[in-house]
């Protein structure tokens, strides 16, 4: 097996300040590993409040000379970031598969992003009004919040950076980010080519720590006029109640327990390796990760077969071009989804194949858990309803369309929901009737539509990000009527 070789966009002890790459003023740094060996990839500055206040305040001080850019101009700068992204597409697919312990996914989707965004920006249009006079003008604008705040997770750390980013500076606010402890090294990349697109000193500012410091000062500091958050319900409650004392709006993205539904005239062999994918893609640690399969019974015992003996084909290891299947992010995730393991068997479901690490001295030292394949289980049980954030599926047997629905929705989560079937008409029910915030009739998860707003149903969040609408939800409205 070969290692892929180091990124040359790393950033060494730095976040971004208004114009300053600094180390924390604490002196104190964090550690970042690669989750497939264990090895020290780099350190980052362990940022506190202090750090935080400092970028609120750069990023207060950018506010109003990037409020009064054109938005032609500021769509250009984020066009500008974009085709620089592309310009350094494989040293950041490489530096966030070695932070995050991924495999090579193809082309990284952050270009295509911007791309987007960067064509919204001279977009954002108010409305005129109707008015009770012939002399009175009645008109909207768009206008941004002012410093906005972000919190990212680990898991597709470039993604994330860029979707809120991008929105948020486009729409004409500056930001902060906390990108998550595990995986800071490619945020810290994207904001250096944000500076050398152009884009001013202090409209993107980057603060790195761990949550209930860096992270807890963020969505709580008073400048934050507008926060999103990205990760698990618990810390996005935490968030919220933040935001709450602060009187401020947010979005929240929570993750879930994706369905994938297949009927009786489902192709299967188009729908096998979807689901399978579907679960082992990140090595199962995606928001929209379809981990349970809810199946009618008359092909149940097909399914699972077929399921079995896909996921022992994935192939599993640290960085290469043929690896399938990387490792978990770190010793507690590792941890935390070896125990759900433990609670699906003592829970009475079937272990079919898979549930620990897998045998070889090249596993020993990464976080690394074998593509894990539950079966008989039912709706009730824990491992079906709670996000297990690992490659581990549970099938669900139900009879009919009616039970599929109510199984497929029965947990507290909604953001994917897939359906396998030849029938127009029940294709057409199921998606009028998931309550999820995204719904695939016959294809893999997330599957190539563009711009379509992404967000949960739900306790999987709220608020939607990647639309027609991204930038616009970075805007507040103004009513202006004037007499002339
Ligand atoms: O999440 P946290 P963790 C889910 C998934 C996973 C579980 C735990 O089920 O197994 O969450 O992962 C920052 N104030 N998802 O512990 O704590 C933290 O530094 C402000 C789903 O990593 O939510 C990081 O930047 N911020 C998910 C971010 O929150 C705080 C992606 C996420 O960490 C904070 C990740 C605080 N008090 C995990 N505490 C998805 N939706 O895709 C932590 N953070």
């Amino acid at each position: 097996m070969t290692t892929a070789p180091p990124a040359p966009l790393l950033v060494e002890n730095a976040h971004l300040i208004g114009d300053e790459w600094v180390p924390a003023t604490s002196g104190e740094r964090i550690d970042v590993i690669d989750p497939a060996t264990g090895d020290l990839l780099a350190r980052v500055p362990r940022g506190t409040a202090v750090d935080v206040d400092a970028a609120v305040r750069a990023a207060e001080a950018a506010f109003p000379a990037w409020r009064d850019t054109s938005a032609t101009t500021r769509g250009a700068l984020v066009g500008r970031w974009a085709a620089l992204v592309e310009a350094h597409a494989a040293e950041l697919d490489r530096l966030e598969s070695q932070e995050v312990g991924r495999p090579h996914w193809g082309p990284p989707p952050m270009p295509r992003i911007l791309t987007f965004i960067a064509g919204q920006a001279d977009k954002v249009q108010g409305l005129s009004l109707p008015t009770q006079s012939p002399d009175v003008l009645g008109l909207t604008l768009r206008e941004p919040f002012g410093v906005v705040g972000s919190v990212i997770p680990w898991n597709a750390p470039g993604p994330m950076f860029v979707t809120d980013t991008g929105a948020a500076i486009a729409a004409g606010n500056t930001i902060v980010v906390k990108p998550a402890e595990d995986a800071p090294l490619t945020p810290l990349a994207l904001a250096r080519l944000a500076r050398e697109a152009g884009i001013p000193p202090g409209v993107v500012n980057v603060v790195t720590g761990y949550g209930p410091e860096a992270g807890a000062a963020l969505a709580s500091h008073p400048g934050i006029r507008r926060m999103s958050f990205t990760g698990s319900p618990q810390t996005g409650a935490q968030v919220m109640a933040a935001c709450a004392a602060n009187l401020v709006p947010l979005h929240l993205e929570l993750g879930g327990k994706s369905p994938q539904v297949v009927f009786p005239d489902a192709d299967l062999d188009v729908a096998i390796p979807a689901i399978v994918a579907g679960i082992t893609l990140n090595t199962g640690q995606i928001c929209a990760a379809g981990s349970r399969v809810v199946v009618d019974r008359s092909v149940h015992a097909e399914v699972v077969e077929r399921l079995a003996e896909r996921m022992a084909q994935v192939s599993v290891g640290p960085w290469h071009e043929k690896v399938q299947m990387g490792p978990l992010i770190n010793a507690k995730q590792h941890a935390r989804v070896l125990d759900y393991v433990r609670v699906g068997r003592e829970e009475g479901a079937e272990l079919v194949t898979g549930g620990g690490r897998p045998a070889g001295a090249v596993f020993e030292r990464g976080f690394f858990v074998e593509p894990t394949l539950f079966d008989r289980v039912a709706p009730d049980m824990r491992i079906a309803r709670e996000e297990i954030f690992g490659p581990v599926l549970s099938v669900i047997p139900v009879d009919g369309e009616a039970e599929a629905l109510e199984v497929a929705n029965g947990t507290d989560y909604g953001l994917v929901a897939s359906v396998w079937t030849r029938d127009v008409g029940r294709s057409v029910r199921m998606a009028r009737g998931l309550q999820a915030g995204q719904v695939v009739v016959n294809a893999a998860l997330g599957a190539g539509v563009i711009g379509g707003p992404f967000g949960g149903y739900k306790r999987s969040g709220f608020g939607r990000t990647m639309g027609a609408d991204a930038v616009l939800e970075y805007t507040q409205v103004k009513t202006v009527s004037f007499r002339g």
